[in-house]
């Protein structure tokens, strides 16, 4: 008889405020948050779980809420985390612009708190842009360096993309820890 095993992981979502961190694990998750801890230290969780081979996976993820005041709780919100999702948004704007800037910023963070993990990237709000016209040298560059696991494009508003992106991450830890 095959004996079930249970995984527990947890993953932090990352990245400049309003690129679409918190609609998109809503998105995915289709669930509510514990909003109450957003006001205490600065983040909210929300859970998820799946099967895969007969095996359970608990998610937790964590979203963080703004960046000021909440340095002192950094390594807490980092804390045996294993793996992160940077998000950045696509819009042709200041916050776009700025958004993508910061991902190596964002990236420096998780490495000092989190060591090797995988790492992924999401570039959000592929549904305000065309699609055709995005820099993918500029986004594969940085993906290369910064030695990212994979990128996406994903919207959070039409899910374009976005339960292909989490699963790649999940399957990514599952096979990873089973094989321990
Ligand atoms: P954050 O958690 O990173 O701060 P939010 O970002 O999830 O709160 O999203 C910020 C705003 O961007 C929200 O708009 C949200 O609806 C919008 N948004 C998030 N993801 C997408 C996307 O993929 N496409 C589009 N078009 N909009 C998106 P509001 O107006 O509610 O503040
Ligand atoms: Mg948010």
């Amino acid at each position: 008889m095959k004996i079930s095993e249970e995984f527990r992981f947890k993953i932090v979502v990352i990245g400049d405020g309003a690129v679409g961190k918190t609609s998109l694990i809503k998105k995915f998750t289709k669930g509510t948050f514990e909003k109450d801890y957003v006001k205490t230290i600065g983040a909210q969780f929300s859970k998820y779980n799946r099967e895969i081979n007969g095996d359970i996976i608990r998610l937790i993820f964590w979203d963080i809420a703004g960046q000021d005041d909440f340095n002192f709780l950094t390594h807490l919100f980092y804390k045996e985390s294993k793996a992160a999702i940077i998000v950045y948004s696509l819009e042709e704007n200041e916050l776009g612009r700025n958004s993508f800037t910061h991902i190596r910023n964002w990236h420096e963070v998780v490495e000092k708190n989190c060591g090797n993990i995988p790492v992924v990237l999401f570039a959000n709000k592929v549904d305000l842009v065309n699609e055709n016209t995005i820099n993918t040298t500029n986004i594969q560059k940085l993906v290369e360096n910064l030695n990212f696991l994979k990128f996406f494009f994903t919207s959070a508003k039409t899910g374009e993309g976005v339960v292909d992106a989490f699963n790649v991450i999940i399957e990514q830890l599952y096979f990873k820890f089973k094989s321990l």
